[in-house]
């Protein structure tokens, strides 16, 4: 004898209007116990919501986009005579980290893109594998379907199936294009040489690491160093920091956002995104500038908006908070995103030179490093001045050295005289 069933959103930790991003049934469709109903994502985690019964699915009561919390109700079935409890219902463990990656427009495609993989080919139904761990893979760039049977009920591919593929193509070697092989690093046993310790690294350790790797491996950069004099910028700057009633600090990266969005409105290239294919260059009409701050628990890139409709102390305001925020490891997903070109500046720190890695898609940053007093011939005799050292990288498949070398003296015509700033 069959009975309805209503199946309600079990209890999903301390979360409210979570995101369903995904219904992976219709009506009418026979059911299995355990079979993925929906997906719901946070800013954190995906989670699939299975199904606690066998049956015919009679009504569905949400769509994708609608916001759920526990108590909601998803599903009617039309249950098989096995009905388990719906109090029992408990959501797959969250598998997938997603918008907290965020240093990282980059991190979503972890492993290098020149890795054999092809998103299209994780067809649906072939590898027995929720959408999360679907996501899990094709974040790390693993092709599902060469995983051959996963350690679950029926060989259903869990997160430990991917994580042990992910391993051993990083142990033993991975195939590229073309049939070659990357060469891994053989790692010794340290403690034979001494007494050592090993940390885990943080999830934002790991993220950086493998969207560097990526970037590094699908991007021709090249790196370009030049000298801004800044001595009246300077000026300026101590100037108003001068000033009574000041309740900002003004350092001198703003003025270089400041003269880096100029330069990339007379420039669009550097305001611009290759297509997937690369067949296409996107420009962008926004100019939003990314900043990357040093925390406890690596590097994180908040960006700052509409940087050209802002004024020196709103950007002031704007980075105090962003980096605060970065350092309490309290900003949003939403904080993070957008960015269009980024700065790394070291200056706080010390450098004259370094070769910072494009944030791709982005396909340029500005690195700075610390500013001095310099002998300068000014025809007659040596003026002490105080120059600021920049390194461009930049995408090579989209800037090439003369727009590159042109971008530079731009920004630093600005940087000379941020008077230019204002016409
Ligand atoms: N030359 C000389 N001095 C500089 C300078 C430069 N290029 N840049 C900053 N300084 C000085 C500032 O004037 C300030 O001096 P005082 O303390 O005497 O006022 C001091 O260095 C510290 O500056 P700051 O770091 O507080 O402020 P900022 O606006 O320059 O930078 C931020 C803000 C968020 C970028 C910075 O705090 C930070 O996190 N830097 C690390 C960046 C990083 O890790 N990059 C990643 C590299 S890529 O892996």
């Amino acid at each position: 004898m069959s009975t309805t069933v209503e199946i309600k959103i079990p209890d999903i930790g301390n979360v409210h209007d979570v995101d369903v991003v995904a219904v992976e049934i219709q009506t009418g469709d026979v059911i299995t116990i355990d079979q993925t109903l929906i997906t719901l994502e946070t800013d954190k985690a995906s989670m699939d919501v299975p199904s606690t019964v066998g049956g015919t699915v009679q009504q569905i009561h949400i769509k994708v986009g609608d916001k759920v919390n526990e108590g909601s109700l998803m599903v009617t079935v039309l249950a098989n005579d096995e009905v388990t409890p719906a109090a029992e219902v408990v959501p797959a463990p969250v598998v997938a980290e997603v918008k907290s990656t965020e240093i990282a427009p980059i991190a979503k495609s972890a492993v290098p893109a020149v890795i054999e993989q092809s998103t299209s080919v994780v067809a649906k139904g072939k590898a027995h594998a929720s959408p999360a761990i679907r996501l899990l893979a094709r974040e790390l760039g693993v092709d599902i379907s060469q995983i051959a049977q996963g350690g679950g009920r029926k060989n259903r591919i869990l997160k430990e199936d991917v994580k042990s593929y992910v391993k051993k193509a990083m142990t033993e070697g991975i195939t590229v294009k073309g049939g070659s092989t990357l060469p891994k690093i053989a790692v010794p046993d340290f403690s034979v040489f001494g007494e050592i310790e090993t940390q885990p690294l943080s999830k934002i350790n790991k993220l950086t690491g493998h969207h560097m790797t990526s970037v590094w491996l699908n991007l021709p950069m090249v790196t370009y160093h030049d000298d801004a004099d800044i001595t009246e910028m300077e000026a300026f700057r101590v100037s108003l920091n001068s000033q009574k009633n000041v309740d900002v600090k003004f350092t001198g990266l703003l003025f270089i956002i400041k003269a880096l969005a100029a330069a990339m409105q007379q420039f669009p290239r550097f305001n611009s995104s290759l297509s997937s294919d690369g067949e296409s260059l996107i420009l962008k009409k926004y100019l939003n500038i990314g900043i990357a701050v040093d925390t406890p628990n690596g590097l994180v890139v908040p960006v700052l908006r509409d940087v050209p409709n802002k004024s020196l102390k709103q950007l002031a305001i704007e980075l105090g908070e962003k980096s605060e925020k970065a350092r309490a490891g309290k900003l949003t997903a939403a904080n993070m995103q957008g960015g269009c070109m980024s700065i790394s500046s070291l200056g706080g720190i010390g450098g004259k030179s370094f070769t910072p890695i494009v944030n791709a898609p982005e396909v340029a940053i500005l690195g700075v490093t610390k500013s001095s007093i310099q002998p300068v011939w000014n025809g007659k005799e040596f003026e002490p001045r105080l120059i600021l050292p920049l390194d461009l990288t930049y995408d090579h498949r989209v800037i090439d050295g003369a727009e590159g070398a042109r971008f530079m003296e731009a920004l630093k015509y600005y940087l000379n005289d941020v008077r230019r700033l204002l016409v």
